[in-house]
């Protein structure tokens, strides 16, 4: 039996376990990415390890999130990101220059080989073959000291991608399609490997909107072969030496097929509050909106910003709509800008915004009280935008630009023949947007802010977890429920006490206040707790205030991890019915945790309730290791882990 294109990759980094689904392995990472949100944590983190230089072949940093200097927080971290690339190695890109994603694929992906990067959109770069992954900052140090990743073998579902996508239809409905089939959990665990004629029908930056928002999925990465279309696209980058022709094995195997004509797929929209509660953008025509969003790491490349500045073209934006566009790198930028696309935006009365993730994180634009906004990106969480109250709904760009001429959702079929928007033949490719690290970097004074604390840390894991169930939550609970992003909170990122009086804000304001006063506690959850944001920030600042343990049905990949790597234990209900009978504020208790927690199942105690009930808890020996030590940082002092 042949091999898919995943294992693959996996056999040719693989450096411990067996490459079979379901199985431990760690891979070789060939390349780390991180972005100024997650960055300082991992860098503080990275500082700890006892390493001179980055080990990867290239690690870069970027700053595209925490871009509103409203005090000087956000600034010092960029100086100090700035210092420490220089001092260990690593490539920086300076503000301005791009969201990280974008950047990555347009400068540094290579077909074939690891990507790990702090950040949930990483397997973008599955767009031209490359087996990139999101994880916590704590995993990426790990990685740059050069540790392997750990990982459990993933199943592979093959998307057998047949015929051509109709006028107006875009990569971005494809994804759209995919997340009404499959769910936000249905892809939890898994690698989406793209193929078929209708693979070869996408460009690269088409391709990467769709491993970018496989992100969505809850799947482990995404990614496409690397053929003819890759090595156009990396020639018109200048980048025809990183080329490599890789493909599945003719007779490979899967362990689930999804098949899609891409003929039939039509405009699709995403209402609030989740990815996947996609309709049809019939279903939804003629809903006002206040503001509509183009951009993000999902819809930025330069595809996108000239099929949206030949729409707007001689045309005005609906009096109603604030239209924002941010493109997604400053190539995009230089290229929009001396093609004459730029005017046609401004002229048309859209907002030009600045080259970095802004509203996709809140970095302003919040949209007004009740409003509707509609976006090109790919998340749509409850107040993830920074209006409580707001609806926001995700979508295409042709979808969006329809809708911000009309002044409500409206079908992009309606406005006659598309244009055609050809891909360049070469892309703006100067190097002013970043900052190479010197050949010796061990001179380089690292620059902290005051308000860069150290990373907190716990002492091992106890006996007996003991204390009230803080709070209990239902499936689907998102990073940005637990540790909310936007303007204000961002800047603390690189200060767990004052970031943690924050946790859960937008769910429950009185939970830091209730943590600390009980000695922290338990937080009772549903299924695939966790999802979306890699951001480790949601287990560190949890832990801070005293969090002891999660119990849920079901975990996010990257959060279960962060979870595992900061001492909290993930245990998961051996019976999901036993989530009905746990009450916020029952007093639990699990006795003689390290011990059970070697055979995987536990009983916890409610003693408020008076019944027991069963938990699983399956780590592998090596999260075992890092729980019992209380986190992964105490257990690298006492070995070498
Ligand atoms: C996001 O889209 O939620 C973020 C902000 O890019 C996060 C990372 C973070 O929280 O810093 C992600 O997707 O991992
Ligand atoms: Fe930035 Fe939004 Fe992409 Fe996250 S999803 S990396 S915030 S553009």
């Amino acid at each position: 039996m042949g091999d898919t294109l995943t294992y693959k990759i996996i056999r040719a980094h693989l450096v411990e376990g067996t490459a079979e689904p379901g199985q431990t392995i760690a891979l070789r990472i060939d390349q780390t990415l991180t972005q100024d949100a997650t960055g300082t944590a991992a860098y503080l983190q990275f500082e700890t390890m006892g390493v001179d230089r980055v080990r990867t072949d290239l690690s870069v940093s970027y700053v595209d999130h925490s871009m509103l200097q409203a005090g000087p927080e956000n600034a010092d971290d960029h100086r100090y990101l700035q210092s420490v690339a220089a001092r260990y190695g690593i490539v920086f890109s300076r503000p301005g220059n791009g969201i990280c994603h974008q950047v990555h694929l347009e400068r540094f992906g290579v077909p074939g080989k690891t990507l790990l990067g702090s950040d949930s959109h990483t397997p973008t770069c599955g767009g031209l073959g490359m087996m990139a992954i999101g994880s916590g900052g704590q995993d990426v140090a790990c990685a740059m000291a050069g540790m392997p990743f750990s990982m459990t073998a993933p199943p592979v579902v093959k998307v057998h991608l047949t015929g051509e996508l109709q006028p107006w239809v875009t990569a971005k409905d494809v994804i759209l399609e995919l997340l009404r089939r499959l769910s936000v959990k249905g892809g939890v665990g898994k690698v989406f490997e793209y193929d078929g004629p209708g693979a070869m029908t996408l460009s690269v930056p088409e391709r990467a909107t769709i491993t970018n928002m496989g992100a969505e999925l809850g799947a482990t990465t995404s990614i496409f072969p690397s053929d003819e279309v890759t090595a156009g696209w990396l020639r018109a980058q200048d980048r025809a030496q990183h080329f490599r022709e890789l493909a599945a094995d003719p007779d490979a195997e899967y362990d689930e097929v999804v098949e899609l004509d891409l003929a039939s797929v039509e405009p699709l929209v995403a209402l609030p509050h989740s990815p996947d509660n996609v309709a049809p953008v019939g279903e939804v025509a003629g809903t006002a909106v206040d503001q509509v969003c183009i951009g993000s790491c999902t819809n930025s490349s330069f595809g996108d910003l000239a099929l949206t500045a030949a729409l707007l073209e001689g045309r005005k934006v609906d009096p109603r709509v604030s239209l924002t566009i941010s493109p997604g790198s400053r190539q995009v930028l230089e290229m929009i800008a001396a093609g004459g696309r730029l005017a046609s935006m401004v002229c048309a009365g859209a907002r030009v915004l600045e080259v970095a993730c802004g509203p996709c994180i809140g970095m302003g634009q919040a949209p007004p009280s009740g409003g509707v906004t509609l976006r090109t990106f790919n998340r749509n969480f409850e107040a993830r935008t920074g209006t409580p109250d707001g609806q926001c709904y995700l979508c295409s760009p042709p979808t969006a630009v329809a809708s911000a001429l009309a002044g409500c959702i409206t079908d992009p079929r309606t406005l006659g023949e598309p244009p055609a928007v050809e891909q360049p033949q070469s892309f703006e490719s100067d190097t002013a947007g970043f900052i190479f690290p010197p050949q010796d970097g061990a001179g380089v004074e690292i620059v902290r802010g005051p308000n860069i604390k150290p990373i907190p840390r716990r002492g091992p894991l106890a006996d007996s977890l003991e204390g009230e169930v803080l709070l209990k939550l239902d499936d689907n609970i998102t990073t940005d429920h637990i540790m909310p992003a936007g303007a204000r909170i961002l800047p603390l990122r690189s200060n767990i006490p004052a970031l943690s009086e924050h946790v859960f804000e937008r769910v429950d304001p009185d939970f830091p206040r209730r943590a600390r006063e009980a000695g922290g506690g338990f937080v009772v959850a549903g299924e695939n707790y966790g999802q979306g944001s890699s951001r480790e920030h949601a287990a560190l600042a949890p832990m801070y205030l005293g969090l002891k343990a999660v119990i849920a049905k079901s975990f996010a990949r990257i959060h279960r991890a962060n979870l595992i790597n900061f001492g909290i234990v993930p245990f998961t209900f051996a019976d999901p019915d036993d989530h009905g009978r746990v009450g916020q504020g029952d007093r639990l208790v699990v006795e003689d945790v390290p011990a059970r927690l070697r055979e995987g199942s536990l009983t916890v105690r409610d003693e408020t309730g008076g019944f027991g009930f069963a938990v699983r808890c399956d780590l592998s020996d090596r999260e075992r290791e890092i729980v019992l030590a209380g986190g992964r940082l105490n257990l690298m002092r006492q070995t070498s882990c």
